[in-house]
């Protein structure tokens, strides 16, 4: 894999996924997601491992969102279907986990990298952490599942502020609006994180599995919400206001929307 770094052997039961694109912030690329929906699969299928930690690579960010430079270009049907697939191929299928996964969320959590984070079951940050959906001001919206999950953990008035105004978080304030569960030292996160993994590890597998499933059948009116996420998402890209956003963020300038 050129894209990602599995660990599964320097902690008993424990797997640690690496996003490693360091340069680009970890941004996710097609290929990224392709190959972490392949690990994820091998994970949840290995009796061995009883939970997965998700991480990025570098000091400077978890996941800075979906690569612009790729989907800069795209048709309303190519947002469209590549919102889908992103949900069956990724987001859905971290929640979907019959392990806990872990997001230790190192630094830039933002668009499809937030949405990506509150896929997994729980979330710890280091103190530089800073969190957010970004996408409005690309003339987008979050099309990874943000519209749904945001709300779920932080409630919606707080999740319409961050999503309306393209609007950050600190790691402290995250912790205040439950949005992460702990925040430490980017030397302590992994430590933090693999704590917290042994502790689940101690655990029947077989209840948690039950533990996560439960808590998840709460979520079923999500369905819905999120295939409207997924037309709206489409609809995005026959919009010049996201030719106007992805270009000025590709050239480095600030977006003239014209509401069109
Ligand atoms: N995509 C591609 N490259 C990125 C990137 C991203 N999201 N974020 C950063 N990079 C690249 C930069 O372009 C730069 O590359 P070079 O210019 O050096 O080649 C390199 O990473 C370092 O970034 P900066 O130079 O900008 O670093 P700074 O410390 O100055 O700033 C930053 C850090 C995180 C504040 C900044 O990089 C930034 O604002 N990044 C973009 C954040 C953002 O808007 N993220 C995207 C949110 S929208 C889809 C489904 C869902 C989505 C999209 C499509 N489909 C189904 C099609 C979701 C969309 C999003 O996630």
């Amino acid at each position: 894999m050129e894209n990602i770094l599995l660990d599964t052997s320097s902690h008993p039961h424990i797997a640690i996924i690496t996003i490693n694109r360091p340069k680009q912030l970890n941004a996710l690329n097609r290929a990224t997601i392709e190959e972490l929906s392949s690990a994820l699969d091998d994970l949840n299928g290995n009796q061995d491992i009883r939970c997965v930690i998700l991480t990025g690579s570098g000091e400077k960010a978890f996941v800075a969102g979906a690569d612009i430079k790729e989907f800069a270009a795209f048709t309303v049907e190519e947002g469209r279907m590549l919102s889908a697939e992103g949900h069956q191929k990724l987001f859905n299928k971290v929640e979907l986990m019959r392990k806990p996964v872990i997001a230790a969320v190192n630094g830039f959590a933002l668009g499809g990298g937030l949405e990506l984070a509150m896929s997994a079951h729980i979330r710890v940050a280091s103190d530089n952490a800073v969190l957010g959906l970004p996408e409005v001001s690309l003339g987008v919206i979050p099309g990874y599942g943000g519209t749904q999950r945001l709300p779920r953990l932080v409630g919606s008035g707080k999740a319409l502020e961050l999503i309306c105004t393209a609007g950050k978080m600190s790691a402290e304030d995250a912790k205040q609006w439950g949005l992460v569960n702990d925040v430490v030292s980017q030397e302590e996160l992994l430590n933090t994180a693999i704590g917290m993994a042994q502790k689940i590890a101690r655990q029947s597998p077989t209840a948690v599995a039950f533990a996560l499933q439960a808590v998840r059948a709460g979520y079923a009116h999500e369905a819905s919400g999120r295939q409207a996420e997924i037309e709206a998402f489409g609809k995005c890209f026959g919009t010049a206001d996201f030719k106007e956003g992805t270009e000025a963020f590709l050239e480095k300038r600030k977006p003239s929307f014209e509401g069109k």
